[in-house]
């Protein structure tokens, strides 16, 4: 225990991690929504601007391990994790107390004002952790929309290059410039133009597909960035290491490492946009790891700080300098909460060997997934890594041909699954691919409970 924590005991019962601890067990006790979510819904519906949407409208009231409380008492089992954010668990004890004890000390300065070590404790940890054996430097912001935006300016300033590239079907997030970066229009981009110019959408690798060998699809979207940028011109390519809200993509074997060598042959900063895939997201810290690319620079963000807002751009020392003193920052940005919250999540990976059990997760729910295959022929493709696997759905009996996606049929799964208390989140370009995405501390008997309820849902659309 570190000075700044403080120790269980003394805290008040409500904020200790034993009064936090949460049965880790399904349980559904009213309809869902229940009544008091239906309510609280009701006095949201009044306030909140219907541009935020949720995906299941029961309000939580507690979140422990990989379980969420509604306020109806009702337990869901959590395959969606915030969207990939409390990977570490929700509410894991030691950066609970990590938050608590920072609190106490000191919850804002500006960084930029007047430094403190945490800010500089986590660019420490996400040298060491990021992929590549070079000195690296960091910048902390607020959200992963933010850490793409500095990534794009500091490839910039670093190359004196304006265009920027990135792959069909991504997803960066939804400030001016990043909604231009996503595929899909609705409903990121729709009626907010203009939108930020000198953006291309390059081809990608889409295995299940396109068939290309990562060695053709590689020289597909070189071909397009050389005729149709120009490679003079291109400050970055930024890419997901696996896609996330495009449906989990996995590339085809050898398309990331031939991006990056084409980018450095150009003098192009190549990023990873690791925001949903990395820190132990995977089963490694980042999902480049997998793949054998070591990026110029990684962007971090969700599942770093366990929920406090925290993102960071890492990489080449010689890239992140690039800028004037003064060029990047701004007021929340590594805030010493979420830094403190982010240095308990990197030790309760080492400490807690989370890296295993994202690939624990990978082998239970994959071999599920394969059972459930041979039984429902609208399972297309099962694709992912560690605790981020996807299943692709298409209309029964296309598979083997046309491939037709079946966005109806996750609809109907994500219903009847949240009724039966499992969260599962829908993601891909057609609404199509059903994702799972659970914090490592899913077990494997949770895994299965939820698997079983999956297959009786699978059972009802037949
Ligand atoms: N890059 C790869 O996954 C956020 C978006 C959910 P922010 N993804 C979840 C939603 O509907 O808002 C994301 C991502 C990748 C960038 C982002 C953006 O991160 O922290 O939401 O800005």
């Amino acid at each position: 225990m570190t000075d700044t924590q403080i120790p269980v005991e003394s805290l008040p019962a409500e904020s200790s991690a034993q009064a936090a601890a949460v049965p880790q067990e399904r349980r559904v006790v009213t309809a869902i929504p229940g009544p008091k979510s239906q309510e609280l819904h009701a006095r949201r519906t009044a306030v909140v601007s219907s541009g935020v949407s949720s995906v299941l409208p029961v309000y939580i009231e507690r979140a422990n391990g990989a379980i969420l409380v509604d306020v109806d008492g009702n337990r869901f089992l959590d395959f969606g994790a915030g969207i990939g954010v409390t990977t570490a668990g929700h509410t894991p004890a030691n950066v609970v107390e990590a938050i608590t004890g920072q609190a106490r000390d000191v919850l804002h300065t500006l960084f930029t004002i007047t430094p403190y070590e945490e800010y500089v404790r986590v660019a420490e940890l996400l040298a060491e952790h990021t992929p590549g054996d070079f000195p690296k430097k960091t910048v902390l912001v607020n959200s992963g929309a933010e850490a793409v935006e500095n990534g794009v300016k500091i490839a910039r300033k670093h190359t004196g290059r304006r265009a920027v590239a990135v792959l069909d079907h991504a997803y960066h997030g939804r400030t001016n410039l990043t909604m231009a970066m996503n595929y899909k229009a609705m409903p990121y981009a729709t009626g907010f133009g203009p939108l930020a110019g000198d953006v291309y959408h390059a081809p990608s690798s889409y295995p299940f597909r396109d068939g290309l060998s990562g060695e053709e699809a590689a020289e597909r979207t070189i071909g397009y960035l050389e005729k149709v940028v120009g490679a003079t011109d291109l400050a970055c390519l930024v890419v997901e290491p696996i896609q996330g809200e495009g449906g989990f993509m996995v590339y085809a074997d050898g398309f990331l490492p031939a991006l990056q060598e084409w980018c450095t042959a150009n003098g192009v900063v190549m990023i990873a946009d690791e925001i949903q895939s990395g820190m132990a997201r995977t089963g490694r810290y980042y999902a480049a790891e997998h793949f054998g690319w070591v990026p110029d620079l990684v962007l971090t963000a969700k599942g770093i700080a366990a929920g406090m807002p925290l993102a960071a751009v890492t990489g080449r020392a010689e890239i992140m300098d690039a800028s004037q003193p003064g060029g990047l920052g701004g007021t929340f940005g590594g805030n010493p909460v979420a830094c403190a919250a982010a240095v308990a999540v990197f030790e309760a990976i080492e400490q807690e060997d989370l890296l295993a059990e994202g690939r624990r997760i990978e082998a239970t729910l994959t071999a599920g997934l394969d059972r459930l295959r041979e039984k429902y022929d609208v399972i297309g493709d099962i694709r992912g890594r560690g605790a981020m696997i996807a299943i692709e759905l298409v209309k029964p009996g296309t598979a083997e041909t046309t491939k037709e996606p079946n966005p109806g049929a996750v609809s109907a799964l994500v219903a009847h699954a949240a009724q039966q208390g499992v969260l599962f989140l829908s993601a891909g370009t057609w609404g199509n691919v059903l994702r799972f995405l659970p914090s490592l501390r899913m077990t494997d008997e949770l895994i299965a409970d939820a698997l079983g309820v999956l297959d009786d849902a699978f059972a009802t659309l037949a």
